[in-house]
């Protein structure tokens, strides 16, 4: 009797491998109103108006703020629909992703 061996196969990739993840940043302009950029904040990324606000401020300060972070899909997906906001309205708001 001829034994067939097999031989045990690596695991691809451990299970617990976490995906890497992605900064969403918000970038300051001079034209879209404040009001607005807490709207946006709150909609897109559910935060509180206390939050919203303050994260706001410091991009209007400091020039950009990382608001989040995610991994890729979601962090690129959520920056769209935040600028695709601004731009429906005529204004310059950006948000950007960068890997952490
Ligand atoms: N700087 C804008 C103003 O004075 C407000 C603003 C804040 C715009 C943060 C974008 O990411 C931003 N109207």
């Amino acid at each position: 009797m001829t034994k067939t061996l097999v031989k045990p196969r690596p695991k691809v990739q451990a299970e617990t491998k976490r995906p890497p993840l992605y900064k969403v940043i918000l970038l300051n302009d001079d034209y879209t109103p404040r009001e607005f950029v807490v709207q946006v904040l709150k909609a897109v990324f559910r935060m509180n108006e206390d939050q919203a606000y303050r994260v706001m401020m410091t991009a209007h300060q400091k020039g950009a703020c990382v608001i989040a972070v995610y991994v890729r899909d979601v962090a690129e997906t959520k920056a769209k629909e935040a600028t695709d906001l601004g731009k429906q309205k005529g204004y310059p708001l950006f948000f950007t992703t960068e890997p952490e």
